[in-house]
């Protein structure tokens, strides 16, 4: 075999299986299934670790070195020819929102290992490791903020940060990752951090642009920026009979007025601002007691730094002077920057993706990924697949095995590159 011939990029993604892979992504759209072919697969879950178990296996199958960190972000090692060099990254996350779909984040998982094992069976080498990673909690939706693996790993942010985070049933971060982290004792541990030489995350679009423009492959440019943050009202509850509507410290409808000055602050006219208000907690919750609590979350995005941050700085006195009868707690918790991918990483996969013969766009994520926060540490990108009508976060969330297995040939073909 000529040496181009065990480090030709188009032998590794010739060599990517679409029944495989779409295979594998059945297997695992089965842990945590929902009614219209959804998932609910929260981190940290004993579902999360039956997937983790099932990708363990395909990985040993595949001669990959398992091992997990201190976040339990798991790693899934294909060595090089030499060892000493810094590893080419892959991956994404395995969690998935309450009511998520079969193809986020866990595509991108499954599309490392499936890069890693059909160069195996193109029997190519690369110089640098590469090692395929699944993120603990990107999605925030057990226990917010999201990213927290790739936070953690990347020093954003220490793990510490979120121990006391609780989820719905009062559980705490901390004491779900010590769960978790005992479950998976026998897998080797591996310190938390580390420089790799390239990271490439292959992931689902989420959003409308590349089945609107007929494109295969989208070559994502950067992320835009996402700001998470908690409003509380507190209030006194009272009884909804006999409490004057005048003597009332209504937690709801101070919500309510807040609600209504931070929708004048977010108006943005070229719809380029993403506001969203989506979990509410009130207290005591019954319908015959006045609200003594309620608080509510913000998810702020903007491709532009500034207006972010203007934007974002403007809540707490938007909210304080908006309310008539409560205290309010704003609490920022968890803030991203916009982010742009690095050029090499961004030409890797554009020439990829034509090498294969697919159409390619160039876009920014509208989504944020742990990718992010990778960037900082080592030449960064990530690659997009369609997402049929752009639907992502619902069960209806849908790309087909021959997007899937596009991405994926485009993912081998870039790493063999990057790993050269
Ligand atoms: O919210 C996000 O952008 C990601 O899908 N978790
Ligand atoms: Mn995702
Ligand atoms: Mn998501």
């Amino acid at each position: 075999m000529t040496d181009s011939q065990d480090s030709d990029p188009s032998r590794a993604a010739a060599a990517v299986s679409e029944a495989r892979q779409w295979d594998r992504l059945m297997q695992l759209a089965k842990l945590g299934a929902i009614p219209g072919d959804g998932v609910n697969r929260p981190c940290l879950s004993s579902l999360d670790r039956e997937a983790r178990r099932l990708v363990i296996a395909w990985a040993e199958q595949a001669g990959a070195a398992v091992s997990i960190d201190a976040a339990a972000n798991l790693f899934l090692r294909r060595e090089g020819t030499d060892p000493s060099l810094a590893p080419v990254l892959s991956g994404s996350h395995m969690d998935s929102q309450p009511e998520g779909g079969r193809f986020d984040g866990i595509y991108g998982v499954i599309a490392g290992l499936e890069a890693i094992t059909a160069l195996n069976d193109a029997g190519i080498t690369t110089r640098h490791p590469i090692e395929v990673v699944a993120w603990t909690n990107e999605e925030g939706g057990r226990f917010a903020p999201g990213c927290m693996g790739s936070m953690a790993w990347s020093g954003h942010a220490p793990l510490t940060s979120w121990s006391h985070v609780a989820d719905q049933a009062g559980i705490t971060f901390a004491a779900a990752l010590a769960e978790h982290l005992a479950c998976e004792a026998d897998l080797p541990h591996r310190p938390l951090g580390g420089t790799p030489h390239a990271y490439l995350e292959a992931h689902i679009e989420q959003g409308p642009l590349l089945e609107a423009a007929g494109r295969d492959i989208g070559v994502v440019t950067g992320i835009q920026g996402s700001r998470w943050f908690s409003v509380t009202l507190i209030g006194a509850s009272a009884h909804a009979g006999t409490a004057p509507v005048g003597l009332r410290r209504d937690a709801v409808q101070d919500m309510v007025r807040a609600l209504n000055a931070l929708n004048t602050l977010m108006h943005d006219p070229d719809d380029t601002l993403r506001f969203t208000v989506a979990r509410i907690d009130v207290t005591p919750n019954t319908s015959n007691s006045v609200a003594g609590r309620a608080r509510f979350t913000i998810d702020l995005r903007h491709p532009d730094a500034a207006i972010l941050h203007a934007k974002g700085d403007a809540i707490a006195a938007t909210v304080h002077a908006a309310i008539r009868h409560c205290e309010a707690v704003i609490e920022e918790h968890f803030t991203a920057d916009p982010i742009s991918f690095h050029p090499v990483v961004v030409e890797a996969v554009a020439d990829a993706a034509a090498a294969e013969g697919l159409t390619a766009q160039r876009l920014p994520s509208g989504a944020f990924h742990d990718a992010q926060f990778v960037v900082p540490l080592a030449p960064t990108g990530m690659i997009f697949v369609p997402s049929k009508d752009g639907i992502s976060h619902n069960p209806a969330e849908y790309s087909s095995p021959g997007q899937l297995a596009a991405g994926t040939r485009v993912l081998a073909r870039s790493l063999v590159a990057l790993a050269r």
